[in-house]
This record gives structure tokens, C-alpha cells and sequence, in this order.
């Protein structure tokens, strides 16, 4: 039997997802895609789940489309298909998960690969990682919301420079740059990700996914728009569970313990 190309793991309230296909830098098929969005959806309906790490196996994080994978690529209506029908829907589910989304990058990130890194809410880098804008080299457009995402976070001169030359930037200048949370040294990387991940999945949850949906919004709201959707979104998070144990730990001049609700 053929290995599975998206790893599962579950730690808790740790979910872990791992791009299998180590001999080709984890570049992405349609089958792969189809099983990473299958994945992301068992993900969002596990009433355990409070965070999730995403990242590669072998010396890769993602080198983008895998540019071999028969029926993707052949043409402008085959690439169509596969961006509306494979990227975009993983795209959507990796921001519109409820809990934190870590992208633990363990190596090169190309193409669609950067763009997948980018979609999560916090990207950490080992500093021999990285960040590669390879689609002017192959004759295609940033995709799976590059465009979206680089531009909002580097500014449009820098964006359009980068994916227009088509440069690679190391892990430490991608951070020095904001693109990323964090570029750490290989060897406490792993480490690293598990404390972050540990954190996450302790923190609450909900008031997270409420941050997340404020951020997204902000993008693209007029201050008049975002005070309007904090009030919203603040008084959601004031009725959990969570809100209630932070007050009373918080009062109690005690650690809280937050458990999702
Ligand atoms: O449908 C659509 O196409 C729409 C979506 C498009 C989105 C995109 O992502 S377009 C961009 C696609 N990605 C690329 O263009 C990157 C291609 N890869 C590279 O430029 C280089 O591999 C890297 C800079 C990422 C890494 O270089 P290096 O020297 O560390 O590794 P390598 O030797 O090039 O790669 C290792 C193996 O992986 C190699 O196979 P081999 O020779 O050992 O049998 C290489 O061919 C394979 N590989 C790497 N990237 C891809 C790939 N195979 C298929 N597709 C890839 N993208």
C-alpha cells in the first residue's frame, strides 16, 4: 500500500498535519489537496481540537504544485480547475478554522507552498528555511492568496518586486520582514513548535477564533466597519466559559484554565 500522503496526529487538543511526499519537497497534487482538505474538515468539526500545526516531512516544508501531477497543469483550463477546485477550498478551511493555525516551517516553502504557509495564522520558520517565490520562474501568477496575503503584510512595492523577480528570501529576513512570526534556529525548532502549539491548545480557544475573524476583516473594513464587528465579536467572547474563568482567575490571583467553551 502506497504511504499516506497527509500525515494525522493527535496530541490532545494538538492537531498535527503533515505533507508526506518528502522525495519531491512535498509539492502538492490534486490528490494530495483533496486529503488535506479532507483532513482540515475532520479538523473543524473535532470538538477537541484547539490548534493545529501544519508542516512537512523530510528536509521540505512545500514546493508549491507539483509540476508533474498529470491533469493539473496541462493548460489555462486544467490550472483553473485545479486552483478553484483544490487550493482555494484549502485556503478557505485554514483561515476559517476556529482555532490557532501554525505553519511550522521546516524547509523550503515554494510557490502555492508560501502561499499555504501564509494563510495560517502564525508562521514559524527554522532559519535554514525558505520562502520562495517561484512562479515567475515557471511563467505563473502567486496563487492560493499570495497575491492577498503578501501584499497586506510586506506592502505592494515589496510585494510585487518579490513575486516579479521571483526571489527566494531566507527564513531569518522573512521574519526581519514580518512575514512570518518567527525564524529560530533548527535545533530548537521542533521545540519551539510544541511550545507554541502547547500554549495554544491551552489558551481560549474561542476568544482566538474570534480574533482571527477581527483580524481577517480588519483588512479590508473602515474603522467605522471594525468597531462595529469588535462589539459584536467581543460580546460572543464575553459569554464563554472561558471569559468566566478568566475573570474569576484573574480576581482569584490564580492561573486560569481555559478549556475551550
Ligand atoms: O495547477 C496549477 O499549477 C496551479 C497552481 C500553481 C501554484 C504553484 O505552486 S506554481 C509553483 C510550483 N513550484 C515551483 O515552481 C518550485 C519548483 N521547485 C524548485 O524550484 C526547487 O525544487 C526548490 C527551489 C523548491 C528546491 O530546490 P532544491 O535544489 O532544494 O531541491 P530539488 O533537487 O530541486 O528538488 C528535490 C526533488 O523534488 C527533485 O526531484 P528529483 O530530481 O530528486 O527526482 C525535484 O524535481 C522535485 N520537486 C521539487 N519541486 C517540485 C518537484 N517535483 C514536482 N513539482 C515541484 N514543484
Amino acid at each position: 500500500m502506497s504511504e499516506a500522503e497527509i500525515l494525522i496526529a493527535k496530541d490532545g487538543a494538538i492537531r498535527r498535519l503533515t505533507l508526506n511526499r518528502p522525495q519531491r519537497l512535498n509539492a502538492l497534487t490534486r490528490s494530495l489537496l483533496g486529503a488535506l482538505s479532507d483532513a482540515l474538515a475532520d479538523i473543524a468539526a473535532d470538538d477537541e481540537a484547539r490548534v493545529l500545526v501544519l508542516t512537512g516531512a523530510g528536509r521540505g516544508f512545500c514546493a508549491g504544485q507539483d509540476l508533474a501531477d498529470k491533469g493539473a497543469v496541462e493548460d489555462g483550463r486544467a490550472v483553473r480547475d485545479t486552483v478553484e477546485r483544490y487550493y482555494n477550498p484549502v485556503v478557505r478551511q485554514i483561515r476559517s478554522l476556529d482555532m490557532p493555525v501554525i505553519a511550522a516551517v521546516n524547509g523550503i516553502a515554494a510557490g502555492a507552498g508560501m502561499s499555504l504557509a501564509l494563510a495560517a495564522d502564525i508562521a514559524v520558520a527554522s532559519e535554514s528555511a525558505a520562502f520562495d517565490l517561484a512562479f515567475a520562474r515557471i511563467g505563473l501568477i502567486p496563487d492560493a492568496g499570495g497575491t492577498y496575503q503578501l501584499q497586506r503584510i510586506l506592502g505592494p512595492a515589496r510585494a510585487l518586486g518579490l513575486s516579479l523577480l521571483g526571489e527566494k528570501l531566507g527564513a531569518r529576513e522573512a521574519a526581519d520582514l514580518g512575514l512570518i512570526w518567527r525564524a529560530v534556529p533548527d535545533v530548537e525548532f521542533g521545540k519551539t513548535v510544541d511550545t507554541l502549539a502547547a500554549k495554544l491548545a491551552a489558551a481560549p480557544t474561542k476568544a482566538l477564533a474570534l480574533m482571527k475573524k477581527a483580524f481577517h476583516a480588519g483588512g479590508h473594513h473602515s474603522l467605522e466597519q471594525q468597531l462595529a464587528l469588535e462589539a459584536e465579536l467581543q460580546s460572543l467572547a464575553a459569554d464563554t466559559e472561558d471569559f468566566q474563568e478568566g475573570l474569576a482567575a484573574f480576581l482569584g490571583k490564580r492561573a486560569p484554565v481555559f478549556k475551550g467553551m
